[in-house]
């Protein structure tokens, strides 16, 4: 324990903090990808591995407990997740912020 205290101090950029931040932060790519999955396994409802227009609009009206939804708005976000432009948003595009 002593041994870290003094290494923590006596560096400019203490290699167990280092070490514990990279640590942290790649716990925290893994949580946020995989939250990023459980909801494109929510809006994937037929686990084909992509999510269409349908499947998006189906999951937007569960996600937000609506009976309707903005269709303009709808078709801008999926055609901006749609990178490729194939009509389908694969697990690397879906990144809903
Ligand atoms: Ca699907
Ligand atoms: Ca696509």
């Amino acid at each position: 324990m002593h041994f870290c205290f003094s290494v923590v101090i006596n560096s400019n950029l203490p290699p167990l903090y280092i070490l514990t931040a990279t640590a942290i932060e790649a716990a925290r790519a893994a949580e946020k990808a995989q939250q990023i999955a459980d909801v494109f396994a929510k809006f994937d409802v037929n686990d084909d591995g992509v999510v269409t227009y349908e499947e998006l609009v189906d999951g937007l009206k569960r996600q937000f407990k609506a009976e309707t939804l903005d269709e303009k708005a709808v078709k801008r976000l999926f055609s901006d997740l749609d990178k490729d432009g194939n009509e389908v948003i694969d697990a690397s595009e879906f990144k809903l912020r």
